[in-house]
């Protein structure tokens, strides 16, 4: 390992260092298996703040450093053991790199946060629908919907958030309608304005911003609401759809609409592996290039593109801190 080399010198640099530049503020650390060549310019992106971790971002061995390309959900950070090589993983998770769930254990899909109209409190009709005998996959979760009028609500109480960060909102749903559901209130009931953790993201958020509209379009299953929720670990919310108007032009006491279930989808917006550096821009240009965020990639079956799967298993490993037992979760 060299110390302290400036870049006028890389070209003197032997084969597979580990160089540290020191800068003012911080320290770079940049990898070379070829003289004057960077193994990977995104790696000189990396910048840490002490000598000891900045070494274990590379796994040191016979045949040069390698990165140490934690998984970047199933690890809390991307340093790992300089001569095992082995990351830092997050609750149950396993492997080198941290992507592989224990045993019995499993990480979040991406509509882990499910919540079923038929299991909430509600103004509308229970409707249960059997599963398809012919092979078909259901179109829906749960034993069925909730046929919700004009002038009727559901309400869902939210308990299981373990990351505090934004929420999409999205409302699964069978229009029963052959046009679309023009006003659906959707309000975010939270415990307290006053407790908002001061040092977490959802500290500027006031009444105003969780209260949001929503239409249902006749021609879709679901609808994503706007703007996102921002929800704190650790508190119960309560959050309530009214059905207004199902057209603004008439009043139609006699309209309906199934609605299915609510999902909590996490923003990658908020989530800072995906942002910010260059390897988080390239993971944030690949997740969106193979659409991973398509509702029809959150089931657990399907056909999921593999990079979207072990980019969702990242996502779940993060936002629920690691994997849970398939028979108890959040244990
Ligand atoms: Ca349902």
């Amino acid at each position: 390992m060299v110390f302290g080399i400036s870049p006028m010198l890389i070209k003197m640099v032997v084969k597979n260092v580990l160089v540290i530049h020191l800068e003012p503020l911080t320290i770079k650390v940049v990898m070379y298996t070829r003289e004057s060549v960077p193994v990977n310019d995104m790696l000189q992106e990396e910048t840490v703040t002490s000598v000891y971790w900045s070494i274990g971002v590379f796994q040191i061995k016979k045949d040069g450093c390698q990165p140490c390309d934690c998984d970047p959900g199933g690890s809390y950070d991307n340093f790992c053991d300089v001569i095992t090589g082995q990351c830092k993983c997050r609750e149950h998770m396993t492997g080198r790199n941290c992507d592989i769930p224990k045993q019995q254990y499993f990480t979040a899909s991406l509509d882990f946060l499910l919540y079923e109209a038929e299991a909430s409190k509600s103004s509308g009709q229970v409707v249960i629908r059997e599963p398809y005998r012919d092979g078909r996959e259901d179109t829906w979760t749960g034993t069925g919907f909730v046929k919700a009028f004009e002038g009727g609500f559901l309400e869902f109480i939210v308990g299981e958030i373990k990351t505090s960060m934004d929420y999409d909102i999205v409302i699964r749903y069978e229009p029963l309608l052959t046009e679309s559901w023009e006003d659906v209130l959707v309000t975010v009931r939270r415990p307290d304005y006053d407790q908002l953790d001061p040092n977490g993201p959802c500290t500027q958020i006031n009444p105003e911003d969780d209260i949001k509209h929503a239409s249902l379009p006749a021609n879709s299953r679901s609808v994503t609401v706007y703007p996102p929720a921002c929800l704190e670990a650790g508190k119960i919310y309560k959050i309530r759809l009214d059905f207004r108007k199902s057209s603004f032009d008439k009043e139609t006491p006699s309209a309906s609409v199934l609605i299915d279930s609510i999902v909590l989808i996490p923003r990658i917006d908020n989530i800072p592996w995906f942002h910010g550096s260059t390897p988080g821009e390239s993971r944030r240009k690949e997740f969106e290039r193979y659409q991973c965020s398509n509702p029809s990639y959150f089931g657990r079956g399907g056909k999921i593109p593999e990079i979207c799967k072990k980019y969702h298993a990242s996502i779940g490993a993060y936002v629920f801190n690691g994997a849970f037992c398939k028979y108890f979760p959040f244990k």
